[in-house]
């Protein structure tokens, strides 16, 4: 293969995609995920065409049953609703560590027979801005390539895993029964940005405490326009899960008639612009101090002839200069 010629054109992938070519779909989310040039190509190509799905998003500590509680909720969508669902296994730890995105991918796997059903796991291998914003990138390739329902399934709760299900227009939060988890979710953020709160594995002794300490957490962050419902679910045999359904449905309907879901989306989508230039920047600035041009400026950095707020202004220069001369990093 000749380099920098792809084998087959990133419109050519889409328009097989669109077609409900699958793989060609997997192919174009590996171009979400790389980032560069490629994928702002497929960017332009699918924003026309994107709008109308939405996406929901599983967070909370691992093995709270995310993966059973999207998978069953998975079987409920398609059974009452029977549109295509996609799902996105995000995993921000590394591509090393694949085992838990395998094992989601086994408590999903009595779909993987079924046409109207995409799972695929998600990582960022260098695009600008991380998963946070590759995420709705590849929400919206799946929305244009006719996917109008997406899940999106987080391995944990870090700050990246927090932002990336932040990106979806429902945030469905789960926790456990038992003592702490509640206050654990809560200082992981969590609640701030949950819009269903879920106590699964309810077959576990602590729900009505654990629910108590949700309804106070929830209490003392005043009065919201929505508040979160708090349900119990078994995910791992479907309890619960018709509920999530219908809590998740009123969700939508109450964004829709408010107008807060295009006011929502409007804010999320200069967050993603801002991540995506943080992004661009911060490689660009990576690659001017690391530029064999610079070693003398480091020297002087670091023999103490140059303070470090003068070293950053011309670092600053530097960068500002290559990216308005269209720089490799535009
Ligand atoms: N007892 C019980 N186990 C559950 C329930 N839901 C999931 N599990 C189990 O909890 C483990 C972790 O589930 P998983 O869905 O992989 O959690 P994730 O890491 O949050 O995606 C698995 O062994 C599930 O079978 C439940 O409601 N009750
Ligand atoms: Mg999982």
């Amino acid at each position: 293969m000749s380099p920098g010629r792809p084998a087959t054109s990133t419109s050519a992938l889409f328009k097989a995609a669109a077609g409900g070519d699958r793989r060609a779909l997997a192919r174009l989310l590996s171009v979400v995920e790389r980032g560069g040039s490629e994928s702002r190509e497929l960017s332009g190509l699918t924003f026309e065409r994107a709008g109308s799905a939405y996406a929901i998003g599983f967070t909370g500590a691992p093995g709270s049953g995310k993966s059973t509680l999207a998978g069953a909720l998975l079987t409920e969508v398609r059974r009452r609703l029977r549109c295509p669902v996609a799902v996105l296994a995000v995993d921000p730890s590394s591509p090393v560590t694949g085992g838990a995105i395998l094992g989601d991918r086994v408590r999903m796997q009595h779909h993987a027979l079924d046409d109207d059903v995409f799972i695929r796991s998600m990582a960022t291998r260098g695009h600008f801005g991380g998963l946070a914003a590759a995420v709705p990138e590849a929400v919206r390739l799946l929305d244009a390539t006719g996917w109008p329902l997406v899940l999106v399934e987080t391995v944990g709760v870090g700050q990246v895993e927090v932002e990336v299900a932040a990106t979806c227009d429902t945030v469905v939060v789960v926790v456990n029964p038992g003592w702490g988890d509640a206050v654990q979710a809560n200082k992981a953020g969590l609640l701030e940005i949950a819009d269903v709160l879920v106590i699964n594995k309810a077959d576990r002794p602590g729900v009505q405490e654990t629910a108590r300490d949700l309804r106070l957490m929830l209490q003392l962050s005043g009065t919201l326009e929505w508040t979160p419902p708090i349900l119990k679910t078994v995910a791992s045999a479907g309890e619960g899960v018709a509920e999530l359904f219908d809590a998740i449905a009123s969700h939508r309907a109450h964004l829709q008639a408010g107008g807060e879901l295009e006011s929502r989306r409007a804010e999320r989508a200069l967050s993603e612009a801002l991540r995506i230039a943080k992004g661009r920047l911060e490689r660009a600035l990576d690659a001017t101090v690391n530029s064999p041009a610079n070693a003398a400026l480091l020297t002087a950095l670091q023999d103490n002839r140059l303070d470090p707020g003068q070293a950053a202004g011309r670092l600053v220069e530097q960068v500002a200069g290559d990216l308005a001369g269209g720089g490799a990093l535009s």
